[in-house]
């Protein structure tokens, strides 16, 4: 008899990860035989042991899920799923936020969903500690002045000894922390839990955001968007920024109440940088591609163009080492909380 792994199947037999890609989200996001070729290397103990099918918007999709023990995309019909792909052990989005893919009663049993959290570390921080500094410097201000031909100087003092509020601190709001203590900032932050960090000064829960807001000189979202967090900045909240506060939106449009945040951008009482936005691409009729005192980037601010999809199957092939040596994944997507 054969002897059979930890995931009771036959050892020796060849296991199938299925690649979904979707044409518009571009070349940063694309699983390409070369990157996966590359990163096979990279886990030498797969080697001979996997099949992998690169799909695109659906062209092989029925056919590889049917036999497709994982799978790696963003994009992917999930309808009938556990009658479709019955031996799928591990669906792995290309992404840290998973909102698109919520509820998750799609999912056929015993199939556990990944995601990319912790792969934008680095990137996501220098982005963000970027955005510090071009608030500090009142870059939005003079970036509105320039537009109207207007001559205005803008002074601005040193960033040591402001405060920073990073609400959401983790692996990205973590890295961001890391900077702005190397810059001087006081940090104070809230997640979930409460648990301190060490590059945060003092860590509260999100009911203290009331008194925390008007606390900050800079306000940062890192959260991700679930059914608990959305407007978790809503008009209120934006009401308790002080004037003068810079705002930073990184994470999901749906977490603020981007009308509110507009009307004080506006009044000149607030500045801000935003990434993220609700519908994407956000259309040209959307009053924030003329409201003053605020830079918008087009959801770009994470995803490093060459290390991000080779460090996320990295992820997706160790998860598999994992899963075939009788181990849980990393990187699981909590049902309840929902990342
Ligand atoms: C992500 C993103 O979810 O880049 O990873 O928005």
């Amino acid at each position: 008899m054969k002897k059979k792994t930890a995931t009771g199947r036959a050892a020796g037999k060849t296991w199938h990860l299925h690649c979904e890609n979707s044409k518009k989200l571009g070349e940063v996001f694309a699983i390409t035989g070369e990157r996966v070729r590359d990163a096979l290397k990279r886990h030498p103990k797969l080697k001979g042991k996997l099949k992998v099918t690169l799909g695109q918007d659906n062209d092989i999709y029925d056919k590889a899920i049917r036999t497709a023990d994982f799978m790696f995309g963003w994009h992917f019909d999930r309808k009938d799923l556990k009658r479709r792909a019955p031996n799928l052990k591990m669906i792995h989005v290309h992404g840290a936020g998973v909102n698109h893919v919520m509820p998750l009663d799609w999912m056929p049993k015993g199939c556990t969903l990944t995601n990319s959290r912790g792969v934008h570390g680095p990137r996501a921080a220098e982005y963000l500690i970027m955005a510090l500094l071009m608030l500090n410097n009142r870059l939005p201000e003079m970036v509105t002045h320039q537009r109207a031909s207007r001559w205005k100087q803008c002074y601005a003092s040193v960033i040591t000894g402001k405060t920073l509020l990073v609400i959401g601190v983790g692996q990205i709001g973590g890295s961001a922390a890391d900077w702005a203590k190397k810059f001087g900032l006081t940090v104070l932050g809230t997640r979930r839990t409460g648990e301190p960090h060490p590059s945060v000064d003092k860590m509260y829960k999100p009911k203290d955001l009331p008194k925390l807001l008007p606390k900050a000189d800079f306000v940062m979202m890192c959260v991700p968007a679930t059914d608990h967090t959305k407007h978790l900045l809503g008009k209120k909240e934006i009401g308790l920024m002080r004037p003068g506060t810079g705002f930073i939106n990184y994470s999901r449009a749906d977490l603020v109440d981007y009308e509110a945040l507009r009307k004080r951008l506006v009044k000149g009482e607030l500045t801000a940088v935003l990434d993220v936005f609700n519908p994407e691409p956000l259309p040209p009729s959307s009053p924030l591609w003329k409201t003053p005192n605020l830079i918008m980037t087009p959801h770009c601010s994470s995803d490093d163009s060459i290390h991000y999809t080779p460090r996320t199957l990295d992820v997706v092939l160790s998860n598999i080492e994992r899963i075939l040596a009788g181990k849980k994944p990393t990187n699981a997507v909590d049902p309840n909380w929902q990342y």
